[in-house]
């Protein structure tokens, strides 16, 4: 077979297996006889891989030569998951591959299953970045991301016998990883330390020397859209020493000294830090956040000036998006490139400066809003934080200016807050050096415009601020995650899916399909076929068996008190002790429910142990305290495992509840759970959920969504309709006061809450053993209790309830899951990324001929 294919080159099929053969014998150097199928992937992702590079190209060709305005999207993390899969549907080759890789003996399912994730990002904001560089591709948008090459991705999660969370490193690049170009000829010097000294000629400028240098090298990553020439890239920086080591050490017989230097440069990119919605002030991840900007800018930088143009008209053609407050240093490194290498005056830097970036907020939790001590930006950046106390002074002056006298106004706007140490409010810094700010839900935009820039939109006008509700790709979210759903909705449409996956809003012709009986009977198959899907994946993973004839309900994302994971486990506990006390004529009545969770905890001590970063001589801030102190959320995950030991083995009860923690979530873990859903849950305490992406993800697939009324869940519910959701718990405005009660004048749980009381009672007494372990955690929600469970208990357990009897009428509730398919279509990330461009960027689409 194999001499046959090398001959026939007639067919495309033919010719894939000929470049397919071609790429074992030359790139791979093996022998196609005895190529296993780690190899097999290999050999098909370099042969995908040349159809991408020649679109790639020629797509940078057309940029460069029409020079449009480009935007820029500079995200510290890309959750990209795996590429193979989602190049073959792009390019619209994966039936032909499939049909290749089998005459050569191979399994396409297999073979997809031997790609590792690209894992470089926490959770909605990486993955996010990654919808919206499919989109742009798709859209035929001048986008290109800007991020790290990571050596290490995020953690692997293990969880032990006793539910401890335990923390491997992820060494991602450690097989070859054939989406990556190393340009080892694209590099920019990157300096840290040293000294700023002011020039006092008369100009604004300084001369920033000494210290330390090191190198950003890029690797360019392709970024196909769906069914378009049009190829993207995405850019990132991996770090290396200027110099190798440092000879006179060397020669002096000193060699840990002689490496030093190297070590500590090559550490800045080794790995992703695991935590989001906390900041904790780390030198290294301060580097990370300098490094990558600097980088990116000095690139983008050299792109603008090979088009001739002067440097004031820089806005017109750059836009460059800040992705959360990580790259705000690029706003006073855009300055510093301005006045002191390219000798503009400040009001010509400030004005370019302000004319190109744009700030999304991803979050309002107090504990991410990212601050930077100033005696660590003084020491690591000495000009930076000299032209940060400058774009403070003047700013003051402007708000004096429009609110004479008013003090607290200047120190609460002040981009520095006083305390020891002071530190820089990056959120500040960015919207003030940005043209638009926004938010990425209604009500989270809202939200940031009447909270943590309230002052920010009293100064500066309501128009700045705006929201671009996010969005997903269907292409991977439900295309390739949900082929059999797919190919029902384009025979349905009469269309090709090459139309309504780039023109989500046609989906809504599903919905007269909702009174069509074998329609309805052909929907929900695929959901069972589904759910078979992921009982098989989880029997040979983990070797569980799981009851396919189930309501699977789920509650994967990560861990973080807010997003109260333990609200549901709790309200598993409660399911349980109701089912206990059932007689067997009652049980009769109850629909079998199985609970997945999956998520990561932040860890505890993680970056210590992969990199020895030079530490600096500064006093811990307060706030390291937390870094130190075991999380809730390990107990959390530590309870759901113990109840799920108890309640599967429990033959009262285990053919009507089990429970599963899935462990080590990611992307493609996500692609086998989501299109399995029944229900899934959203169910932040109100006002702290900025979006989520995931409840979108699961609606797509005809998946209903149990949750508050909070980020997007709030907007999905307009566009499917209330009947069509389980929404429950406290509105946002009602979270101030009862916060405030808490404090002052505190119930006791027992009588607040009766029913919640129990369940803690049971878990204190030790029902799933570890009773010590859990009471801290417990206790948080006795006490204090800042995420309102005690609140919203009741009204989640009659949501669940609800639940369970809309889904005893099985028409009715597919009638609803198709209902909420085909209402899905504003929620493409097309239709975000067209906002972003239009909106903000000014960018048009470019035809790739
Ligand atoms: C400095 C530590 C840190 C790291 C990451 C703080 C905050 C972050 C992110 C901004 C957290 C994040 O991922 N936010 C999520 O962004 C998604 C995409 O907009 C939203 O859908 C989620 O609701 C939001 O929690």
């Amino acid at each position: 077979v194999w001499k046959e294919c090398m001959r026939d080159v007639d067919t495309e099929v033919s010719s894939i297996t000929k470049s397919f053969v071609n790429h074992v014998q030359t790139s791979l150097a093996r022998q196609p006889y005895n190529l296993d199928n780690l190899g097999a992937y290999q050999a098909a992702a370099l042969s995908v891989r040349d159809n991408l590079l020649v679109n790639w190209n020629e797509t940078a060709l057309q940029y460069t030569r029409k020079a449009p305005k480009r935007a820029y999207y500079l995200s510290l993390e890309f959750l990209m998951g795996r590429t193979l899969d989602n190049a073959l549907l792009n390019l619209g080759l994966k039936d032909q591959y499939s049909q290749g890789v089998k005459k050569l003996g191979f399994s396409m399912e297999d073979i997809l299953d031997q790609e590792r994730d690209a894992a470089l990002g926490n959770g909605g904001l990486g993955r996010l970045a990654a919808c919206y560089l499919d989109s742009s591709a798709s859209q035929e948008l001048p986008v290109w991301g800007y991020g790290l090459r990571y050596k290490y991705g995020i953690f692997q999660q293990l969880i032990s016998p006793a539910g401890e969370q335990l923390e491997a490193p992820d060494p991602w690049l450690d097989n070859q990883n054939p989406w990556e170009l190393p340009r080892l000829d694209v590099a920019y010097e990157v300096r840290f330390y040293g000294h700023a000294d002011r020039l006092n000629d008369g100009t604004p400028r300084a001369v920033w020397a000494g210290g330390q240098e090191v190198l950003a090298v890029a690797y360019d990553v392709m970024i196909p859209g769906c069914y378009t020439k049009t190829t993207n890239n995405l850019r990132l920086w991996e770090s290396k020493p200027k110099r190798g080591f440092d000879l006179n050490s060397f020669n002096a017989g000193n060699y840990e000294g002689a490496v030093e230097s190297s070590n500590s440069a090559a550490a800045i990119t080794s790995v992703l830090y695991p935590n989001d919605h906390t900041s904790f002030g780390k030198e290294l991840r301060l580097k990370q956040q300098y490094f990558w900007t600097a980088a990116s800018l000095a690139d983008i930088l050299r792109r603008f000036k090979n088009i001739g143009k002067p440097i004031t008209e820089f806005p017109d053609y750059v836009a460059i998006q800040l992705n959360d407050t990580h790259p705000t240093l690029a706003i006073p490194e855009l300055m510093r490139i301005l006045i002191d290498e390219e000798d503009q005056p400040w009001a010509t830097a400030w004005q370019i400066v302000t004319n190109t970036f744009f700030y999304t907020n991803h979050t309002v939790l107090p504990e991410a809003l990212e601050k930077w001590p100033v005696p660590l930006l003084e020491h690591l950046l000495p000009r930076h934080l000299q032209i940060i106390y400058d774009i403070n002074l003047l700013f003051l002056q402007s708000v004096e200016k429009k609110f004479p006298g008013d003090r607290d106004r200047l120190a609460r706007m002040s981009l520095i807050e006083e305390g020891f140490p002071k530190q820089v409010r990056m959120a500040y810094l960015a919207c003030i050096g940005s043209r638009k700010v926004n938010g990425v839900a209604e009500l989270h935009s809202d939200l940031v415009k009447t909270t943590i820039l309230k002052d920010f939109v009293e100064f500066e006008g309501i128009s700045k601020f705006g929201n671009v509700t996010n969005g997903i790709t269907p292409r991977r979210w439900l295309d390739q995650c949900n082929p059999e759903l797919s190919a029902l909705i384009s025979t349905t449409l009469k269309v090709d899916k090459a139309v309504w996956l780039k023109e989500l809003t046609r989906l809504e012709e599903l919905l007269p399909k909702t009174e069509d009986e074998a329609f309805r009977k052909e929907w929900a198959a695929i959901k069972q076929r589904n759910k078979e899907r992921l009982a098989h994946h989880v029997q040979t993973t983990l070797g569980l068996t799981i009851n396919t004839k189930a309501m699977f309900d789920v509650q994967i994302k990560r861990l973080h008190e807010y997003k109260r994971q333990t609200l549901n486990i709790l309200g598993v506990i409660h399911r349980y002790l109701t089912l206990k006390n059932m007689t067997a004529e009652e049980k009769k009545k109850v629909n079998p429910r199985v609970v997945f969770f999956a998520g990561k905890a932040a860890p505890a001590y993680y970056i210590a142990k992969l990199v020895s970063a030079p530490s600096l001589p500064l006093p811990l801030p307060l706030y390291f305290i937390a870094w130190l102190t075991p999380f809730g959320t390990h107990q959390t995950i530590r309870l759901i495992v113990n109840v799920a030991r108890i309640i599967n083995e429990d033959p009262d009860t285990k053919d009507l509840l089990s429970l599963y923690f899935l462990p080590d979530y990611s992307v493609s873990l996500a692609e086998v759970l989501i299109p399995a859903s029944d229900i899934s849950q959203h169910i932040s305490t109100a006002g702290t959920e900025a979006s989520g992406t995931s409840n979108m993800k699961f609606c797509l697939n005809g998946g209903l969504l149990l949750g508050t009324v909070d980020g997007a869940n709030i907007e999905i519910a307009e566009e499917v309709g209330e009947s069509n959701v389980f929404f429950f718990g406290h509105l946002t405005p009602a979270v101030e006061d009862l916060r405030y009660q808490h404090t002052y004048h505190p119930i006791p749980i027992e009588e607040k809450c009766p029913a919640l009381a129990n369940v803690l009672n049971q878990v204190s007494a030790g029902l799933f053993g570890d009773a010590d372990v859990y009471e801290p955690l417990l206790n948080t929600i006795r006490q204090g209790d800042h995420y309102l469970l005690s609140d919203d208990f009741d009204s989640y357990i009659a949501a669940l309830a609800m639940v369970d009897e809309a889904y005893l009428d099985q028409t009715e509730w597919v009638k609803k899951s198709i209902r909420t398919t085909a209402k899905m279509g504003k929620f493409s990330s097309d239709r975000a990324i067209n906002e972003y461009a239009e909106s903000y960027w000014n960018i048009e689409a470019q035809r790739i001929a």
